[in-house]
């Protein structure tokens, strides 16, 4: 009787903690495509191709490697489309004695997990997931007792567990945990990103493809130039120029947006990383190397560390501290549906135009893009947290509940209420023309604050502070702005929520459901 092995499509790793110490003759691993995992939301169909796509490979990594891999493909026939109804059927062909899995990375998956024992005969045992740093129960000991889980905390703790950037004495390299202030350049004539590789589909990527297009042809998103890495190989080659050529300016440009310009010096490893194809802590580890070389200079690279064993672990614990809670959070009590051009791109707004334009072709748009345009909108329209966190586990390729929800619930949303951010990240378009080149091509003008013609986060900016006033006005990092808006006359101010109210009533909502099957 065999070990059964099940690993989900995002435990693509070879150092599972399930596969660790097994042995190949005893050892059955399942992986299973299934229907309820690509249409629980509808997925962008480049995420669906890349989860399928790096599913196959891995399998066949493995297969090569000496081990007994079943794999189950959505189009078998007696594929029951569900986890749960895979191990069961794989468990009458193999009659394994035990079953050992690694937790799921999403409440929905582990639920289901939770519930094996009482299904199945067998044993059955659930792993930590150790590819992250921060175990979950390391996570809830910081976190109890806290009003504000400040990430900044955490991950100097973080910092002090892996010793990176840490001098021998246990301080901060360069004397400081944070080198934010110099990484805030706004675009300029010194940027010259190099273009990042990609890799051309190969016959088991052109059949997920096909499959994908064939089965969710109705799903948001575009196939066209798929190019991530679907193999470790490959993300190590991804890995490998990021270091190479982009991480040096990653830093000062890390919140910079150029129109049509979707990569600038990010790494785009979150897909691989996410997966289990790279290795959250060697990534960091290389990071600190480029800068004890002089490759990279101490800001980038602490930034990009931070944004991994900082922001990454960070949500992924706030996760797993707050749910189920977080998914029904509404603090702000926002109700308005998600205007249709998020999913069509049809938008004057050019900032929002342009973030979407690269969701729909790319399945990524980078940090400040999804922060401060995109989030930045939805926040200050009001839109309701359901809506928006299904939008962003739809249409992103790295996106797993576990790190989309808090980043979009707590982070742009405020939709918990504070635990996350001391205040809400609420700007209007002097921060989006500061950080970009968007704007100089508006039919809006950034300058104009209220009217047909003026920016519309101007007067929305404005009316967002005036509809939370009761819960913002004494919050320190925020209330001050209050005294600016009741210095300004009477009449301004009613031209300014005057605006925002014809804005928000011409939002139209969404035709058709593109998150969710009826
Ligand atoms: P880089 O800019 O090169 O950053 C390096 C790495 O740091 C990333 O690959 C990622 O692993 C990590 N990272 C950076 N910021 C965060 C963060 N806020 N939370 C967690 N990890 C972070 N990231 C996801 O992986 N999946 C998501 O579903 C996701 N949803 C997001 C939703 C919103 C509203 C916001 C504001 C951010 C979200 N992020 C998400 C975080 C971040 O935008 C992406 O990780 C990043 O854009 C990926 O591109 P990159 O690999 O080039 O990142
Ligand atoms: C996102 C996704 C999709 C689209 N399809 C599958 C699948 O068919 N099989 C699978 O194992 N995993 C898939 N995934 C990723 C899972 O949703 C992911 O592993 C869970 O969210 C983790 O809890
Ligand atoms: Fe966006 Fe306003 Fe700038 Fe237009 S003017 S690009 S809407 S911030």
């Amino acid at each position: 009787q065999p070990i059964l092995v099940p690993i989900l499509g995002d435990q693509l790793s070879r150092d599972l903690a399930s596969l660790r110490g097994r042995t190949k003759d005893d050892t059955v691993i399942l992986m299973m495509e299934v229907r309820d995992e690509a249409t629980y939301v509808k997925h962008h169909k480049q995420k669906i191709t890349l989860i399928f796509s790096a599913m196959r490979h891995f399998a066949a990594e493995l297969e090569d490697a000496g081990w007994t891999v079943d794999y189950v493909k959505l189009t078998d026939e007696d594929n029951s489309g569900s986890f749960t109804g895979e191990v069961a059927r794989a468990i009458e062909r193999h009659d394994p004695r035990a079953i050992h899995v690694v937790d799921a990375g999403e409440w929905r998956v582990q639920q289901a997990i939770l519930e094996w024992p009482d299904k199945f005969a067998c044993e059955i045992e659930v792993l930590d997931d150790d590819r992250f740093i921060c175990p979950l129960s390391e996570f809830r000991e910081w976190a109890e007792d806290r009003d504000h889980l400040t990430m900044e905390h955490f991950y100097r703790q973080m910092r002090r567990k892996t010793g990176l950037l840490m001098t021998q004495d246990g301080k901060p390299t360069g004397g400081d945990w944070n080198y934010d202030k110099q990484n805030r350049e706004s675009p300029d004539d010194e940027m010259d990103p190099p273009e990042r590789p990609t890799f051309e589909p190969d016959a088991i990527t052109q059949e997920c493809i096909e499959l994908v297009e064939e089965t969710f042809g109705d799903h948001f998103g575009s196939l066209e130039g798929f190019g991530w890495p679907v193999t470790s190989d490959q993300a190590e080659k991804a890995a490998d120029a990021f270091f190479a050529e982009r991480i040096e300016k990653f830093g000062p440009y890390q919140d910079a947006m150029v129109h049509g310009q979707d990569d600038l010096y990010h790494s785009m490893l979150s897909t691989s990383i996410n997966l289990g194809l790279l290795d959250p802590l060697e990534l960091c580890q290389r990071a600190q190397k480029a800068y004890e070389g002089g490759k990279a200079p101490l800001n980038s690279v602490e930034g990009f560390i931070r944004q991994i064993i900082g922001w990454r672990e960070y949500v992924r614990g706030f996760y797993w501290y707050f749910m189920p809670d977080l998914e029904s959070r509404n603090a702000l009590n926002a109700q308005r549906g998600l205007p249709e051009f998020y999913w069509t791109g049809e938008t004057d707004m050019r900032c929002l135009a342009d973030c979407i334009r690269s969701t729909r072709e790319n399945a990524h748009a980078h940090h400040i893009q999804r922060l401060m345009v995109l989030g930045n909108f939805a926040l200050l329209a009001g839109i309701n947290p359901r809506e928006v966190q299904d939008w962003y586990l739809v249409v992103y390729a790295d996106a797993y509940e576990w790190v989309e929800l808090p980043n979009v619930s707590a982070m742009i949303l405020y939709a918990d209420g504070g635990k996350l951010a001391t205040k809400p990240y609420a700007a209007s378009g002097n921060y989006i023309n500061k950080m970009s080149d968007y704007c100089k091509e508006c039919r809006y003008s950034v300058s104009k604050k209220t009217g047909e013609d003026a920016c519309p986060f101007n007067p929305l900016y404005w009316h967002f502070m005036d509809r939370h006033r009761d819960r913002l006005e004494s919050n320190h990092r925020i209330g001050r702005i209050y005294s600016t808006w009741d210095r300004m006359d009477e009449a301004k101010r009613q031209d300014y929520l005057d605006s925002a109210e014809k804005l928000l009533d011409s939002l139209k909502p969404a035709s058709q459901d593109w998150a969710r099957n009826k």
